[in-house]
Protein backbone atom coordinates (compact mmCIF):
# COMPACT_ATOMS: atom_id res chain seq x y z
CA UNK A 1 0.00 0.00 0.00
CA UNK A 2 2.80 2.30 1.10
CA UNK A 3 4.28 1.79 -2.63
CA UNK A 4 1.23 2.00 -4.39
CA UNK A 5 0.43 5.45 -2.90
CA UNK A 6 3.93 7.23 -3.41
CA UNK A 7 2.93 8.33 -6.90
CA UNK A 8 -0.64 9.95 -5.73
CA UNK A 9 1.23 12.15 -2.99
CA UNK A 10 3.57 13.57 -5.81
CA UNK A 11 0.64 14.27 -7.97
CA UNK A 12 -1.64 15.88 -4.55
CA UNK A 13 1.82 17.49 -4.11
CA UNK A 14 1.84 19.05 -7.61
CA UNK A 15 -1.67 19.75 -7.67
CA UNK A 16 -1.39 22.00 -4.49
CA UNK A 17 1.50 23.83 -6.66
CA UNK A 18 -0.71 24.75 -8.84
CA UNK A 19 -3.03 26.39 -7.24
CA UNK A 20 -0.44 28.14 -4.53
CA UNK A 21 1.22 29.89 -8.47
CA UNK A 22 -1.02 32.69 -8.81
CA UNK A 23 -4.19 34.00 -7.57
CA UNK A 24 -5.84 37.04 -9.52
CA UNK A 25 -7.54 39.46 -7.60
CA UNK A 26 -10.43 41.58 -8.32
CA UNK A 27 -9.87 44.89 -7.12
CA UNK A 28 -12.19 46.33 -4.59
CA UNK A 29 -14.16 43.05 -4.79
CA UNK A 30 -17.72 43.27 -6.04
CA UNK A 31 -17.75 47.08 -5.56
CA UNK A 32 -14.77 46.98 -8.85
CA UNK A 33 -12.07 49.93 -9.41
CA UNK A 34 -14.19 53.56 -8.73
CA UNK A 35 -14.67 56.44 -6.43
CA UNK A 36 -16.27 56.21 -2.71
CA UNK A 37 -14.43 52.73 -1.90
CA UNK A 38 -11.18 52.57 0.07
CA UNK A 39 -8.69 50.49 -1.08
CA UNK A 40 -6.27 50.63 1.99
CA UNK A 41 -9.28 48.58 3.70
CA UNK A 42 -9.34 46.37 0.97
CA UNK A 43 -5.12 46.09 0.17
CA UNK A 44 -4.93 45.30 3.66
CA UNK A 45 -6.66 41.82 4.24
CA UNK A 46 -5.10 40.88 0.90
CA UNK A 47 -1.63 38.98 1.23
CA UNK A 48 0.11 39.34 -2.37
CA UNK A 49 2.79 37.42 -3.28
CA UNK A 50 5.14 37.81 -6.51
CA UNK A 51 2.68 36.64 -9.75
CA UNK A 52 -0.41 37.06 -8.51
CA UNK A 53 -2.37 39.43 -10.89
CA UNK A 54 -4.36 42.50 -9.89
CA UNK A 55 -8.00 42.48 -11.86
CA UNK A 56 -9.15 45.74 -12.04
CA UNK A 57 -13.09 46.77 -13.58
CA UNK A 58 -14.61 49.65 -14.07
CA UNK A 59 -16.35 51.44 -16.61
CA UNK A 60 -14.23 52.00 -20.03
CA UNK A 61 -12.31 55.51 -20.27
CA UNK A 62 -14.60 56.73 -17.16
CA UNK A 63 -11.78 55.40 -14.94
CA UNK A 64 -7.76 54.80 -15.36
CA UNK A 65 -5.57 52.02 -13.86
CA UNK A 66 -2.22 53.85 -14.02
CA UNK A 67 0.70 52.55 -12.44
CA UNK A 68 2.51 55.30 -10.47
CA UNK A 69 6.18 55.73 -8.25
CA UNK A 70 5.45 56.14 -5.30
CA UNK A 71 6.13 60.08 -4.92
CA UNK A 72 3.86 59.87 -7.92
CA UNK A 73 0.87 58.10 -5.79
CA UNK A 74 1.36 60.82 -2.79
CA UNK A 75 0.65 63.70 -5.40
CA UNK A 76 -1.67 62.13 -7.62
CA UNK A 77 0.56 62.57 -10.02
CA UNK A 78 0.04 60.86 -13.33
CA UNK A 79 1.92 62.42 -16.17
CA UNK A 80 4.66 59.96 -15.72
CA UNK A 81 3.18 56.53 -15.69
CA UNK A 82 4.85 53.26 -15.36
CA UNK A 83 1.77 51.69 -17.16
CA UNK A 84 -1.88 53.19 -17.95
CA UNK A 85 -4.95 51.77 -19.30
CA UNK A 86 -8.72 52.90 -19.14
CA UNK A 87 -9.93 49.79 -21.65
CA UNK A 88 -12.65 48.96 -18.49
CA UNK A 89 -10.28 45.46 -17.60
CA UNK A 90 -6.92 46.13 -16.93
CA UNK A 91 -5.02 42.99 -15.31
CA UNK A 92 -1.71 43.65 -13.48
CA UNK A 93 0.29 40.78 -12.88
CA UNK A 94 2.77 41.91 -9.67
CA UNK A 95 6.04 40.51 -11.28
CA UNK A 96 8.34 41.80 -8.67
CA UNK A 97 8.14 42.38 -4.84
CA UNK A 98 7.65 45.40 -3.37
CA UNK A 99 5.18 48.01 -3.25
CA UNK A 100 3.37 48.93 -6.55
CA UNK A 101 1.27 52.01 -6.60
CA UNK A 102 -2.29 52.68 -8.43
CA UNK A 103 -3.76 55.76 -9.12
CA UNK A 104 -6.85 56.57 -11.21
CA UNK A 105 -5.85 59.90 -13.41
CA UNK A 106 -9.70 61.02 -14.08
CA UNK A 107 -9.64 64.81 -12.16
CA UNK A 108 -10.11 64.49 -8.75
CA UNK A 109 -10.59 60.99 -8.50
CA UNK A 110 -7.07 60.13 -7.08
CA UNK A 111 -7.63 62.97 -4.42
CA UNK A 112 -10.54 61.52 -3.39
CA UNK A 113 -9.10 58.28 -2.79
CA UNK A 114 -9.34 56.72 -5.97
CA UNK A 115 -5.51 54.95 -5.56
CA UNK A 116 -4.70 51.41 -4.59
CA UNK A 117 -1.05 50.54 -3.26
CA UNK A 118 -0.08 47.00 -2.90
CA UNK A 119 2.70 44.90 -1.01
CA UNK A 120 3.69 42.03 -2.82
CA UNK A 121 5.90 39.83 -1.00
CA UNK A 122 8.87 38.10 -3.18
CA UNK A 123 8.07 34.26 -3.84
CA UNK A 124 11.70 32.35 -5.18
CA UNK A 125 9.86 29.88 -6.79
CA UNK A 126 8.28 32.31 -8.87
CA UNK A 127 9.20 32.91 -12.56
CA UNK A 128 8.49 35.32 -15.08
CA UNK A 129 8.03 32.36 -17.44
CA UNK A 130 5.40 30.29 -15.38
CA UNK A 131 1.70 30.46 -16.55
CA UNK A 132 -0.84 32.78 -15.71
CA UNK A 133 -4.06 32.25 -13.57
CA UNK A 134 -5.84 30.51 -15.90
CA UNK A 135 -3.26 28.20 -17.13
CA UNK A 136 -2.46 27.60 -13.64
CA UNK A 137 -5.93 26.79 -12.89
CA UNK A 138 -6.34 24.53 -16.09
CA UNK A 139 -3.01 22.82 -14.73
CA UNK A 140 -4.52 22.01 -11.31
CA UNK A 141 -7.69 20.43 -12.70
CA UNK A 142 -5.33 18.30 -15.03
CA UNK A 143 -3.56 17.71 -12.13
CA UNK A 144 -7.13 16.31 -9.99
CA UNK A 145 -7.81 14.40 -12.88
CA UNK A 146 -4.90 12.64 -12.76
CA UNK A 147 -5.33 12.04 -9.12
CA UNK A 148 -8.49 10.53 -9.86
CA UNK A 149 -7.05 8.37 -12.68
CA UNK A 150 -4.45 7.32 -9.55
CA UNK A 151 -7.09 6.61 -7.19
CA UNK A 152 -8.75 3.74 -9.56
CU1 LIG B 1 -11.55 57.21 -11.57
Amino acid sequence: MAVSSAPLVVLLVAGCAAVAAATRYTVGDGEGWTTGVNYNNWANSKFFRQGDELEFRYQRNAHTVTEVSQTNFDSCNGNTPITNDAGGTTIIRLSYPGTHYFICTTPSHCNNGMKLAVNVIGDPSYSAASPPAAASAAAAVAAGALIKLALF
